[in-house]
């Protein structure tokens, strides 16, 4: 009898902050799995998102951004991305293709050596015109990638092409994880992740990289109904009062628009309730990282 033939692996998506990684992995499992924002470093852990299709299963590693790190948080989240490509089936390297640097250069550099199939993914195509985009590519030496495909995370331009090609050089293999499992982050931290994302996007300049987020109870009060509480770490007592707020309005909406997204989540009603605590210098204490889930396995 013949064997239903699956094509499966892993596949790691790395590159600078901010060039759309999560965008992508999201699109992919057809599901907000990651947080997204406009600020750079908005991943901090290695994240897995599952795409279930027809004859195949895809599992994405969303990873940080690979940078200069200048906290123990930093040095985490740069490690984790590093550490992700350990054993994986297939890299995608995400570049931006309005803006092409150093940093983006020396990750291409990085990648290199690995056995795997690579890809060069130029993501955002959107922003730029295609005669901007060429000599811009020129400084890439793409001789290290078995495919270069241009992509627009935001509007899905090219991503089925993306996926295809992905698909045929992956192996025939395991379906790794059951098809109701879309990624290996527990619920909790969905949920913290959800709040940072609310905080990130609402709040501007240094304050956002300063957040954490703990999460201090679940409590299913009755089938319809979740009561949720949460702090807010920040570095300073300037920020605890702007992440307030005047009358509390900015945690107000911060709250309110987590509420939304942790509801469609849980599928319950949510009573969230977010408090905000100041924590000097926690990007560089061992035992804040460890409280806010920034540690090595
Ligand atoms: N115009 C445009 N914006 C995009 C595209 N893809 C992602 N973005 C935006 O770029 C910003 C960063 O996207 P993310 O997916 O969070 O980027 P990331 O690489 O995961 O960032 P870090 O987690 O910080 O490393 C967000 O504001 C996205 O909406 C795209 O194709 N076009
Ligand atoms: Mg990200």
């Amino acid at each position: 009898m013949e064997q239903n033939k699956l094509k499966s692996g892993f596949v790691a998506i790395l590159g600078r902050p901010n060039v759309g990684k999560s965008s992508i992995m999201n699109r992919f499992v057809g599901q907000k799995v990651a947080i997204v924002s406009s600020k750079a470093q908005t991943t901090r852990s290695k994240a897995l998102g599952v795409c279930h299709r027809d004859g195949c299963q895809i599992v994405f590693v969303d990873t940080p951004g690979i940078h200069k790190p200048r906290t123990k948080l930093g040095e985490y989240m740069v490690k984790a991305a590093n550490d992700a490509r350990d054993g994986v089936d297939a890299i995608l390297v995400v570049v931006d293709a309005g803006f092409i640097g150093k940093g983006d250069l020396s990750i291409i550099e990085s990648v290199k050596n690995e056995k795997c199939p690579k890809f060069l993914v130029v993501n955002k195509t959107d922003t730029v015109k295609p005669e901007e985009l060429m000599p811009r590519l020129a400084s890439i030496d793409v001789s290290a990638f078995d495919q270069v495909v241009s992509v627009s995370a935001l509007r899905g331009n090219n991503m089925e092409k993306l996926f295809e090609l992905i698909k045929e050089a992956l192996p025939y293999g395991p379906e790794y994880f059951p098809e109701d499992m879309i990624t290996d982050q527990p619920e909790r931290v969905m949920i913290a992740e959800i709040i940072r994302e609310k905080a990130l996007r609402s709040l501007r300049d240094e304050i956002p990289h300063g957040i954490g987020v703990e999460m201090m109870s679940i409590e299913k009060i009755s089938d319809t109904l979740t009561e949720i509480n949460a702090t807010i770490y920040c570095e300073k007592p300037s920020h605890k009062s702007v992440i307030i707020g005047k009358q509390g309005r900015m945690l107000g909406e911060i709250g309110s628009k987590a509420r939304e997204d942790i509801e469609k989540l849980l599928e319950t009603k949510v009573m969230l309730k977010l408090w905000v605590k100041v924590r000097e210098d926690w990007r560089n204490r061992k035992d804040d990282l460890r409280t806010l889930g920034y540690e090595d396995e």
